[in-house]
């Protein structure tokens, strides 16, 4: 699918705010897969629809957890983290999408999992670092995101947690199997 096209349809999903950020996030994933070697294509589109669940109503997106027998931990957590899951779904079937690593990428963009492939840790991390982007934390991790990427994705993910744990809320498992399984790449 062509980019123009791919953004004239998640446009009419987003308010201008979050399409600036789509637009932010589609720029930083093609840099990030340049920077590491893997088809821009891929980064282009998923980046493009990463968020194109994000406001379906809570209502919808819980049916479609429920229906769709998407991992049942989710209904238990914060309900941000529903729009990932369900936008893929969403995405191959309104948008016509097959690419297994591009509805992955989106599934597994907020909370991250174990086996997170390179495409999926560029759109999580261009997620974080895109330039729209303005909390704490974020000017360090867009730096190291050229220089070291595996580091600056541990420190997005630990920042992350951070800010959940700050603000007592409770944090997806697959957050932390995510977090655990960085570090224990790196050794
Ligand atoms: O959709 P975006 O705002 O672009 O970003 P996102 O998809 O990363 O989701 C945003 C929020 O989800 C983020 O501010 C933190 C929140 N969140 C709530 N519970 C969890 C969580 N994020 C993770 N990784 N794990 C959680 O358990
Ligand atoms: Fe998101
Ligand atoms: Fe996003």
């Amino acid at each position: 699918m062509e980019r123009s096209e791919a953004l004239e349809i998640v446009k009419a999903h987003l308010t201008e705010h979050r399409y600036i950020h789509t637009i932010g996030v589609m720029e930083t994933a093609i840099e990030l897969a340049k920077e590491n070697n893997i088809s821009t294509k891929k980064a282009e589109i998923a980046a493009i629809f990463h968020d194109y669940a994000k406001f379906r109503p809570k209502s919808e997106m819980k049916k479609i957890i429920m229906d769709q027998k998407m991992d049942p931990r989710l209904l238990h957590f914060n309900s941000e983290l529903w729009h990932a899951p369900v936008g893929a779904y969403l995405v191959e079937k309104e948008v016509g999408i097959k690419d297994r690593d591009i509805l992955n990428a989106i599934k597994y963009h907020t909370s991250g999992y174990e086996k997170m492939t390179l495409l999926d840790k560029i759109i999580y991390l261009a997620d974080y670092i895109e330039p729209g982007r303005h909390f704490p934390g974020v000017e360090e991790v867009r730096e190291m995101s050229s220089v070291d990427f595996d580091k600056a994705l541990i420190m997005a993910v630990k920042n992350t947690i951070g800010f959940l744990l700050r603000k007592n809320q409770p944090v997806f498992p697959d957050t932390f199997v995510f977090y655990n399984s960085l570090l224990l790449m790196e050794k």
